[in-house]
């Protein structure tokens, strides 16, 4: 409740920040990029997670703007990573369907003038089952302006796979709740068949929540291309990444 009535002021104010989370090559054992994660610094009750407030921000239409405004934010900080460096931006279902969204996100690259191919926007399963023809065609128009679209959270949306193999994608997030259990039972299993899958669409792997080396050990040997987690580091201001972000001159 207080969420609702206090979320487009703190907007208005300024107290949204987006952190960043690196993502990390397997085969090079480089930081290839980073995940944008939305934070709302409350006065008083300190740091909101994205959990607790995205999906108010859905049901008032308030993550619209909220969305736009840290793909800007996202773009803008782009430009001060190395040029071989990539950000990806999560992409709310309600954001993805509104019919002007392809038309803002080529603004906010012309706006910004960054490289399209050095953004992701991770797009849920959910969002590509509502609407799959919609969705499908958002995501070809994104793909034919150069950015690289990722399933996130794959397999705990219900989705239909026959359905989901149709969508043009080019990377699937591996979700936390597989990563957590790849060294359990059959777990290790259905890593590696999400891979396997992976590799036929030739797309790529990316693990997120990857905590611990026997996971980045397990992830390695079932083929797994990039992993993200705290074994990694930690979502925090891009000034907490270690990069020299100084602008080039
Ligand atoms: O950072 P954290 O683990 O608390 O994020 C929790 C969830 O919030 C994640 O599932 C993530 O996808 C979502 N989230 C984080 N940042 C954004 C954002 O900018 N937009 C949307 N729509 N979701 C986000
Ligand atoms: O978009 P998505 O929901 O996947 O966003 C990733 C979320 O998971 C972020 O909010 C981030 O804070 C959180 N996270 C990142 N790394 C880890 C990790 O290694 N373990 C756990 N439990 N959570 C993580
Ligand atoms: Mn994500
Ligand atoms: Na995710």
């Amino acid at each position: 409740q207080w969420i609702e009535s206090e979320l487009h002021a703190a907007f208005q104010r300024g107290d949204f920040d987006v952190y960043y989370q690196p993502q990390h090559d397997l085969a090079t054992d480089r930081v290839i990029g980073y995940e944008a994660l939305l934070r709302w610094r409350h006065p008083k009750r300190g740091m909101i997670p994205p959990a607790e407030f995205v999906p108010v921000a859905e049901e008032t239409g308030m993550v619209v703007p909220i969305g736009e405004w840290v793909l800007r934010k996202a773009c803008t900080d782009l430009k001060s990573l190395p040029q071989d460096m990539s950000i990806a931006v999560n992409i709310s279902p309600v954001q993805m369907m509104t019919k002007d969204f392809v038309s803002r996100v080529r603004a906010v690259i012309a706006e910004t003038g960054v490289n399209p191919s050095r953004l992701e926007l991770e797009v849920t399963e959910t969002a590509m089952m509502q609407d799959r023809e919609r969705a499908a065609q958002v995501m070809r128009q994104l793909g034919d302006m150069g950015i690289s679209v990722a399933v996130d959270d794959f397999g705990t949306g219900y989705s239909n796979l026959s359905y989901l193999i149709d969508f043009p994608f080019q990377k699937l997030k591996i979700d936390r709740s597989f990563v957590n259990r790849i060294d359990k039972d059959n777990g290790g299993a259905v890593v590696s068949t999400i891979v396997g899958l992976s590799r036929a669409l030739g797309v790529r792997t990316i693990a997120e929540g990857v905590e611990t080396e026997d996971q980045a050990t397990l992830l390695r040997a079932a083929g797994c291309d990039v992993v993200q987690g705290f074994l990694y580091g930690r979502p925090g201001p891009l000034a907490a990444m270690g990069l020299d972000t100084r602008p080039v001159a």
